[in-house]
């Protein structure tokens, strides 16, 4: 599935905005047919949002079901003819969508995008009403997982990762129309060899007929540098421009497809030409070593919840840049198309990570709540859960091969993994991600209650991704006990002649909090820990990457050890400096 664009053969349509909305409690809207009119009692939601810290209703808030969505939609004039899409970037959890009276599609998952063809269903230059019914709950056959336990004051939504269940329509929403035969899917993989680059092309067709392919390599200037022909090739680029950290170049490659009567379908791909390999211990990009140097982030700012917002990617993106970060990891989930895109243009690298965060009953020591569960059981997260996780990889995997600066998939974060069952149910997902992209390595990120020798699942990744909390969850406050313990630990693992990146290592802080004494919480206390933690990787050789939990502050679940959220924030929520990023600026960017 490709992203509508506007080019000489396509158009789209935004159906952002204010959109008719309401809670379905008791989940009658479907048998009660609330697509088929005006949504019933509806009240108003923005779109693009999460819905739940729009108003003030701690009903909504909290809310743990379906909620609806509608909207009233003119088909363009121009569109007769035309093969008509409704495009979702995303609805979390998962969606069925109406237009008019017939249901068109449902998607499970909540960070990837989804379509329905439409053709059938609508006329140009006629309206359309547009239902949604986006279901936020959370079950062992979700990823992430979760399970509604029902309680005497209502049905409470449970589930082991630590950040609020934000949900509704965080994306953009389009109404797209292509020619009836039409680019279905394309693949690129570049290569690089002395000043030369190439651009290996695949080409999927759809629809009547049996079109030419044509396509046509431009440069950042407009100039072509390459064209080739057929449904799939190699293209050459003397004198490459490569993609590379810090240096986003980009080509764009526009696919034509070709009938006697002339173009019938227009498609553009930015291509940034690349290598990225592991040698040893050393990740490779363009075969120069590349040590990560950023953060774990979230989708996360005050209102908007989780929507995807561009003001916020922008200025992300220039505090990236002011502290000097290279890279960062979308913990943990799939991230709005618009950031992957925005890393591709400023040469940032992304470890892209899928939604399967929290497949770990035992983690938080009953910080979230609710009763005990087995991780793994037939009952728990089993067969049917790993079927809706394959398919997760599947979808993160279809919707970013392109993206250059994606140089590592992650197929879950912090699952339990010491265990026979864990090894069981990752021997097939790890496969899955290397048959959808044989050129990009695969990992998941271990947590530390399967440290080095523990861990059964580790032996599957083409690179070790670590999250640790020495200083902060063990050995609180004693920095010199943590550091001896972290680098025991770390010398384990550089045995295993892995590249090792350390995606979280944080310090919760309470920004205005200080001490003389490295004390927990205080802002000395976080630049403290960060300090420790970079003794200890600069004296491993193996440890090509730190990725500090977190770049910002954000919301989670209420409890006991989160004060208005979970506080490791390298920025506060609203992307205020801790102390801390002055630190970081020093070392990251050595000034
Ligand atoms: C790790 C998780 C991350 C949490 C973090 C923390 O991967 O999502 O927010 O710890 O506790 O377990 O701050």
């Amino acid at each position: 599935m490709l992203r509508p664009q506007d080019t000489s053969c396509r158009e789209r349509k935004c159906l952002n905005g204010i959109w008719r909305f309401r809670l379905d409690p008791d989940g009658v809207g479907q048998s009660q047919r609330w697509f088929a009119g005006r949504l019933p009692e509806a009240g108003e939601m923005a779109v693009p949002a999460s819905f739940n810290d729009i108003g003030t209703d701690p009903a909504v808030r909290n809310h743990c079901g379906q909620v609806w969505y509608q909207t009233t939609a003119r088909i363009p004039r121009g569109w007769d003819g035309e093969r008509i899409v409704v495009h979702f970037e995303s609805a979390t959890h998962r969606a069925t969508v109406w237009v008019g009276d017939v249901e068109v599609c449902t998607h499970e998952g909540g960070y990837t995008p989804f379509e329905a063809n439409v053709t059938g269903q609508v006329r140009a230059g006629e309206s359309v009403r547009l239902t949604v019914m986006v279901d936020n709950r959370l079950s062992f056959s979700s990823i992430p997982p979760g399970v509604v336990e029902q309680t005497p004051a209502g049905p409470r939504q449970r589930y082991w990762h630590d950040f609020f269940n934000y949900a509704g329509l965080h994306r953009n929403v389009w109404l797209s129309c292509t020619p009836t035969t039409y680019v279905d899917d394309l693949t690129v993989v570049t290569g690089l060899a002395d000043a030369d680059g190439t651009v290996d092309y695949r080409v999927e067709v759809a629809g009547p007929g049996e079109p030419g392919v044509a396509v046509a390599l431009r440069d950042a200037d407009g100039m072509q540098v390459a064209t080739g022909s057929g449904p799939a090739g190699t293209l050459t680029v003397p004198g490459v421009h490569p993609w590379a950290p810090g240096d986003g170049y980009l080509y764009d490659l526009e696919v034509t497809l070709v009938a006697d009567t002339g173009p019938v379908d227009s498609y553009h791909q930015s291509v940034g030409i690349r290598t990225v390999a592991v040698d040893g211990t050393r990740f490779l990009i363009n075969g120069v070593p590349f040590h990560f140097k950023g953060f774990g982030k979230h989708e996360d700012i005050e209102v908007l919840g989780k929507a995807h917002n561009d003001a916020y990617l922008l200025r992300d993106f220039a505090l990236l840049d002011w502290i000097g970060a290279n890279s960062f990891r979308t913990s943990h989930y799939p991230y709005a198309e618009d950031v992957i895109d925005c890393a591709d243009r400023h040469g940032v690298v992304l470890i892209d990570e899928t939604a399967a965060v929290g497949l770990n009953t035992g983690l938080g020591g009953g910080m979230f709540g609710g009763k005990a569960y087995p991780t793994f059981s037939a009952e728990t997260i089993g067969e049917q859960t790993q079927a809706v996780h394959a398919q997760a990889i599947r979808e993160l995997i279809a919707r970013d091969k392109n993206h250059p600066s994606v140089v590592v998939w992650s197929i879950a974060n912090e699952p339990e993994s010491h265990t026979p069952e864990a090894e069981d149910y990752f021997r097939p997902l790890f496969d899955i991600a290397r048959q959808a992209d044989p050129t990009r390595p695969v990992g998941f990120v271990n947590v530390m209650m399967a440290p080095h020798g523990k861990c059964r699942v580790s032996q599957f990744g083409d690179v070790l991704m670590l999250n640790r909390y020495y200083g902060w969850y063990v050995h609180t406050g004693d920095l010199a006990a943590a550091e001896a313990a972290w680098q025991a630990e770390l010398d384990g693992w550089a045995g295993e002649g892995k590249p090792i990146i350390v995606t979280e290592y944080g310090a919760d802080t309470y920004p205005g909090e200080h001490s003389v004494l490295a004390t927990p919480w205080t802002e000395e206390y976080q630049i403290a820990y960060l300090e420790m933690n970079h003794r200890v990787f600069d004296r491993v050789r193996a440890v090509v990457g730190e990725q500090i939990w977190n770049f910002a502050d954000f919301a989670t679940t209420s409890g006991i050890v989160r004060v208005g959220g979970n506080r490791k924030g390298v920025f506060t929520r609203d992307r205020k400096p801790k102390a801390a990023a002055f630190a970081m600026r020093r070392r990251w960017r050595g000034e």
